[in-house]
């Protein structure tokens, strides 16, 4: 693997070749090896508002934000102390505490069709449960997700899917017994088509139809005019719970995520990152009556020895505060976000696109609108950028389907500063 260039990283190279003799490919998370842009990784030290520090001493304005979590910023005061406070107090008591209900009511306070919410520890757990309560409400087995969007790495949505899936490009797991997705139906993304010939072969057999409202794992691409309303409309006619997987777009696209920037209210949603303030925290909610068939009170069975921990709560709570009560903060993040849009539309290299605060750029002449059209992507342009990005002290994500995520701690210095390099990139 080609090392860090320009860049001293002598410290990150002889922590990767530790951390390679004692974790598959170094890491605990396979995008974040850097594979799919043909460098080694860079240990990160410290972070701060909107930059990151690795062990070399390298600077980087951050735009992965730890794939989503870092709206406020890294290491935002307020989060740190509360938590730090919460700390003394012990870190996990394996039983209810007043913190886990103040946090559900802030999430079905603001979350559109979220009247009962379970919390776990993260975004595949939460889809997975959501999943298997859809299953056990309706008592029907088929579920629908679209190729490209990613919802976890349960056995079986690792289907077709994207985020490290495709930067790795294995669409589909081994390991995954075939029995496990033989009730997995794929359709494509913005395809009302595809998704109506599913529903006519199997009419009464799905039991979800789960769905990224803005895909944000094949990079971004936005739902078409009229494309959540059709899955809104086609999964109520026919009985199937529709599943928001706001894992990353949940309390980033608004106070009430993608559900309240669309208008569209579905049966449950997912959520995770933002929720858990950096923390790991997620959680599934929906209508009292699929909720009510979650354990202990049905017989849908789901547990977890940290669900509900009291830090990552505290931490969770002191974020969605902060947004709850300065929600001046999207519009802000929004326009920090058209500026970079902009700078990378200038380039003409790149097609962008851009909901809010989340945008990807990719290096194809075509519309993205969905897997197919987002593949045609030069992975290889892709690989090169990152790397002029990251010797300009430009950290994005180390693959090209993924998102830039833009926080409320990007100055507008360092937003001028990207900018720049963008436009020196041209
Ligand atoms: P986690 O299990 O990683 O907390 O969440 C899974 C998940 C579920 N749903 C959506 C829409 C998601 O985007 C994710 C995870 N997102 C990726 C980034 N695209 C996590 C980064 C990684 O895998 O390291």
């Amino acid at each position: 693997m080609d090392k860090g260039r320009s860049m001293n990283t002598v410290k990150s190279e002889e922590l990767f070749k530790k951390s390679c003799t004692l974790m598959p490919g170094g890491v605990n998370s396979p995008v974040r090896a850097f594979n799919a842009v043909g460098r080694n990784p860079l240990f990160i030290k410290t972070a701060k508002g909107d930059r990151i520090k690795d062990v070399d001493g390298n600077e980087f304005i951050d735009y992965v934000c730890s794939w989503g979590p870092g709206i406020l910023g890294h290491a935002y005061p307020g989060v740190i102390e509360a938590v730090q406070k919460a700390c003394v107090d012990g870190l996990t008591y394996g039983a209810p505490t007043e913190k886990e209900s103040i946090l559900a009511e802030m999430i079905i306070s603001n979350v559109p069709g979220v009247e009962l919410v379970r919390l776990v520890n993260s975004g595949t757990e939460a889809v997975m449960s959501a999943v298997r309560a859809a299953r056990g409400y309706t008592g029907r087995d088929l579920i629908l997700k679209f190729t490209g969007c990613y919802h976890g790495h349960s056995d079986g949505l690792l289907v077709k899917s994207g985020s490290g899936l495709i930067t790795n490009s294995i669409p589909d797991s081994a390991g995954v017994p075939k029995g496990y997705t033989d009730c997995t139906l794929i359709a494509r993304y913005n395809d009302p088509e595809s998704v109506s010939e599913l529903f006519e072969k199997y009419k009464d057999k799905i039991a979800a139809l789960v769905v990224e409202p803005v895909a944000a794992n094949m990079g971004v691409v936005p739902p078409a005019k009229g494309f959540l309303e059709f899955l809104r409309k086609i999964t109520q006619e026919n009985g199937t719970v529709l599943i928001f997987d706001e894992v990353i777009t949940g309390f980033r696209l608004g106070i009430s995520g993608a559900a309240g920037y669309y208008g569209i209210t579905p049966d449950m949603v997912t959520m995770g990152k933002i929720i858990g303030g950096g923390m790991p925290l997620a959680a599934y909610g929906g209508k009292k009556e699929i909720m009510q068939k979650i354990s202990p009170l049905g017989s849908v069975y789901q547990a977890g020895t940290l669900s509900g921990n009291p830090i990552a709560v505290t931490a969770g709570i002191e974020t969605l505060r902060i947004l709850m009560e300065d929600k001046d903060i999207y519009r802000r993040i929004d326009e920090k976000a058209a500026k970079l849009e902009e700078a990378l539309n200038a380039t003409g290299k790149v097609t962008v696109n851009r909901v809010g605060s989340l945008l990807s750029a990719f290096f194809t002449g075509a519309d993205v609108v969905d897997y197919d059209s987002a593949s045609t992507s030069d992975t290889d342009a892709y690989a090169r950028y990152f790397s002029y990005m990251l010797e300009n002290g430009i950290y994005i994500a180390p693959s090209q389907y993924e998102a830039m995520f833009v926080s409320d701690a990007h100055s507008s210095e360092d937003i001028r500063k990207t900018v720049d390099v963008i436009k020196e990139y041209a």
